[in-house]
């Protein structure tokens, strides 16, 4: 139907311009052809005039209208260390081509109504001007040399890597359909190697779990954080197809190439709190921002800094955004925390894991400080059932007494908590499941207590603060029915007697 329409207007405003043209030509009879010829110049110069003048003035409050939505301007100030030079640079470039722009507008049209057709009018020739052409010549050269030179400057500035001994935090992004995925390094600052064979589900990115630099690295929720005035490094990659890692506020942008990773290195240098009040300033950034909800947050309150891909990567493109909350140092640091390792959340002790029964240092010292907490806990507190903790990570050879090699990590923080507290009297248990003999499941518990109990009268702890005990299978935790839960009655634990 449309396009039938379509049509039609396009016939009829055929003919229309057929019987304008046959009406001309008549007129042209009657008053004779010198006659319409001058009328008709005169009126395309003064119209050519008057074009100028409403297009021209358009342009000027057309640009004076949107100047806010202008890079660089207003409330589209770049929020990054270099994103002030790269707006200057469009600046620039916009202040000359503007007035080359403007003269050649008002030269075309008042050429054209000057020189507009007259009776007896000669056009007069120029072979060559020499004055001409070194005007033509110089001026874009030198204008063309200012902003290559500028350009080029800015350039450098922009691209420039980090020196390795200067303070940067490093990130990754790699892109893929369709989302980003984020990764911090952990406290050790450094990113863990990645190796695209070992990708799995529960690996996504490939990270080799060999390198102990991967094992605190973290990949955070839908909010990522940087803190003010840190430079920032992002290694850019994509795992399918190209997407480009775009940070429009930061003047960030840089393609994520399959294959082939790409950086981008730049410095916060506005918080989300302070673009936030800036934004507060302008009229347009003072209404709801949902519309729906009138008496809502302002548009300013609900500002983020954005993360988008600039690539039509495909159907869910649009999704690709996450949040990057620029805050102070000490905001940062204390996000920074929160994060929990990627590799000891997700992966630790799963297929992909190539450490899997394996004791890892930065285990160690979690572990560690975990047992401290809970030991100055269980000494404070008033009730009885806090007393006993367990030894979680203390285990034996299948059916014997001998400590397994890595049950000394525990046993030393039990060590450490008994040097800490000289005081502290502690029964220690052996406990098994209900799987074959009675007698011989007491006897071997027994054993087991006496053999943690050797453990810290060998580190120098007094036997007299030790009361090794065996319990065989009469204090289970749980049913004996499941594998699960006789691993659970199959435990180690001790009690605190007296702490005084
Ligand atoms: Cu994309």
């Amino acid at each position: 139907m449309t396009g039938l329409i379509i049509l039609l207007c396009v016939i009829l405003i055929t003919i229309v311009l057929v019987q304008i043209g046959k009406v001309m030509e008549l007129t042209g009879q009657i008053k004779g052809e010198l006659e319409v010829l001058r009328d008709n110049s005169k009126w395309n110069g003064w119209l050519s005039l008057v074009f100028m003048v409403l297009f021209l003035g358009g342009v000027i409050l057309s640009a004076w209208a949107y100047r806010n939505e202008m890079m660089g301007f207003g409330p589209h100030k770049g929020a990054s260390l270099h994103g002030d030079s790269l707006d200057s640079l469009f600046d620039w470039t916009l202040f000359f081509t503007g007035i080359v722009f403007v003269i050649t507008h008002i030269m075309l049209f008042w050429y054209a109504y000057k020189f507009r057709w007259k009776e007896g009018r000669k056009a007069a020739f120029i072979s060559h001007d020499n004055r001409l052409e070194v005007i033509w010549t110089i001026v874009p050269a030198v204008v063309m040399t200012f902003l290559v030179i500028r350009g080029l400057d800015t350039w450098n500035t922009v691209m420039a890597d980090v020196n390795p001994d200067e303070d940067y935090i490093e990130i990754e992004a790699t892109g893929q359909q369709f989302n980003w995925m984020i990764r911090y390094p952990g406290p050790d600052g450094k990113l863990g190697t990645r190796n695209y064979k070992l990708t799995t589900a529960n690996n996504p990115l490939g990270l080799d779990f060999n390198d102990p630099k991967s094992w605190d690295d973290m990949m955070p929720g839908q909010e990522l954080y940087l803190p003010q005035g840190k430079k920032v490094r992002v290694r850019i990659i994509a795992k399918d197809v190209l997407h480009s890692f775009f940070l429009p506020h930061f003047r960030v942008k840089m393609d994520a190439v399959p294959g082939l990773p790409t950086y981008f290195v730049f410095t916060p240098v506005k918080t989300t709190a302070e673009y936030r009040s800036e934004l507060r300033k302008y009229e347009e950034y003072n209404v709801p921002a949902d519309p729906l909800d009138p008496t809502g947050p302002k548009r300013w309150e609900k500002f983020e800094y954005e993360l988008a891909c600039s690539e039509l990567c495909g159907k869910g493109h649009y999704s690709m955004k996450r949040i990057f909350r620029v805050v102070s140092k000490e905001e940062f640091d204390a996000w920074y925390k929160t994060q929990e390792s990627f590799y000891l959340t997700q992966v630790r002790e799963k297929d992909e894991d190539p450490n899997k029964g394996k004791v890892l240092d930065i285990e160690v010292g979690t572990r560690a400080k975990a047992f401290s907490e809970s030991m100055k806990a269980a000494v404070e507190s008033t009730d009885i059932a806090a007393k006993t903790l367990p030894l979680k990570y203390v285990g034996f050879q299948t059916g014997s007494a001998a400590l397994t090699a890595d049950s000394r990590y525990e046993l030393d923080n039990l060590v450490t908590a008994m040097t800490a507290y000289p005081s502290l009297v502690i029964e220690v248990a052996g406990h098994t499941d209900n799987v074959g003999d009675a007698a011989s499941n007491l006897t071997l518990s027994a054993q087991r207590a006496a053999a943690v109990a050797k453990y810290l009268t060998d580190r120098g702890i007094p036997a007299s603060r030790l009361r090794p005990r065996g319990y065989g299978d009469t204090k289970p935790v749980a049913e004996n029915d499941t594998d699960e839960n006789r691993a659970k009655n199959r435990r180690t634990e001790f009690t605190i007697l007296s702490s005084i």
